[in-house]
């Protein structure tokens, strides 16, 4: 069973971070004795590189394929607004939540080189009348490519508004065709044990995710291929990743290798582990607190400015018909 934590334990500081807390006190990931080793190596080349490191490259420093030099730097689709400014690109890829790496959002940057984003193959399977596996430049030529401004909410209390590109995931499941019977689709990342990290402890392994069949078809709901107008880098979930955003950034899944139609809703990373403190809806909701904290704020990583957390994170609009129910009133 998992060990609660005690009624009354509070974050030391603001920038305390929930997940990886709990995370930590499970002793819950283990890397291999090369990682050590590996981010010493990579620290002294990052001097090199300038201020700004390896992990914040222009589109000019990325190997482009040739479907990416035809699709970056992408055009921005002008119908998503922002209220506030864009977050600092060095801020956020050094600031990131990606747990087959690390429990320390500052290290993911340097943990998440080892992964290899290229070839890969993203397997779109179960009820569906055409299962099919897409490599990334497939995917690039078949699917409509955008640039979107979103905000991304993390159940933390954390926020940043990033420049996505990417396509609606609606554009994919049209591609494929669920058969009837399809009420939900189920996201797996990449297999750790790829990366060489190893595991200690029963953990619902690879991230899964899961969206209902309607949620996915919204016209926000993103499948991105890259940030600040080219591709992503690792930290962020290359090569391809969800982005659900009226959701927390939970269920935002990086680096996916399998998409599956179920019937039944699938099981989650974070709702499996910790049921009561992290649901499978997920949906951005300031009244509705955390066990441990409250959902009323949220702060911008870098400028650390406070703004008022929204029903649905502002989306509400575009997705209040998908849950009549609960959301309104
Ligand atoms: N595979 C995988 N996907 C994941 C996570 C993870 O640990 N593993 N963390 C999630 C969480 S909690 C958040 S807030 C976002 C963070 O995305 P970013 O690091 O690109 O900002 O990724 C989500 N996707
Ligand atoms: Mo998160």
């Amino acid at each position: 069973m998992l060990i609660k934590i005690p009624k009354g334990w509070e974050l030391p500081e603001k920038e305390a971070t929930p997940e990886s807390v709990y995370m930590n006190r499970r002793k819950f990931l283990v890397s291999t004795g090369i990682a050590g080793a590996y981010s010493l190596a990579f620290l002294s080349g990052c001097n090199k590189m300038g201020e700004n490191g390896p992990f914040v490259k222009p589109l000019s420093e990325w190997p482009l394929s040739e479907e990416e030099q035809r699709v970056y730097p992408p055009s921005r689709n002008t119908a998503y607004k922002l209220d506030r400014p864009l977050t600092d690109e060095a801020v956020a890829a050094r600031y990131n939540n990606f747990y087959e790496f690390s429990t320390n959002k500052d290290d993911v940057y340097k943990k998440a080189e080892k992964l290899s984003a290229r070839p890969w193959t993203l397997e779109v399977t179960g009820l569906v009348e055409e299962p099919k596996t897409f490599d990334p430049d497939e995917l690039l030529r078949l699917m409509p490519i955008e640039e979107r401004l979103y905000r991304l909410r993390c159940v933390e209390a954390w926020a940043m508004a990033v420049p996505w590109t990417g396509f609606p995931l609606k554009a994919l499941i049209d591609h494929v065709r669920p058969l009837s019977k399809a009420n939900y689709i189920r996201f797996v990342s990449f297999d750790l044990k790829s990366v060489g990290n190893v595991l200690m402890f029963r953990a619902p392994w690879p991230y899964p995710e899961g969206l209902t069949l309607q949620e996915g078809l919204n016209p926000l709901t993103l499948l991105v291929t890259g940030i600040y107008g080219h591709p992503l880098p690792n930290q962020h979930g290359a090569p391809l990743r969800l982005i659900v955003p009226w959701k927390y950034g939970y269920k935002s899944i990086k680096s996916i290798v399998k998409i599956e139609f179920t019937q039944e809703r699938p099981k989650t990373f974070w709702n499996t582990l910790t049921p009561d403190e992290y649901d499978f809806m997920a949906n951005v909701n300031p009244k509705v607190p955390h066990p441990r904290w409250s959902q009323a704020t949220e702060r911008m990583i870098g400028t650390k400015k406070i703004y008022r957390t929204t029903l649905c994170n502002g989306y509400d609009e575009y997705v209040s018909h998908l849950y009549p129910k609960t959301q309104k009133g």
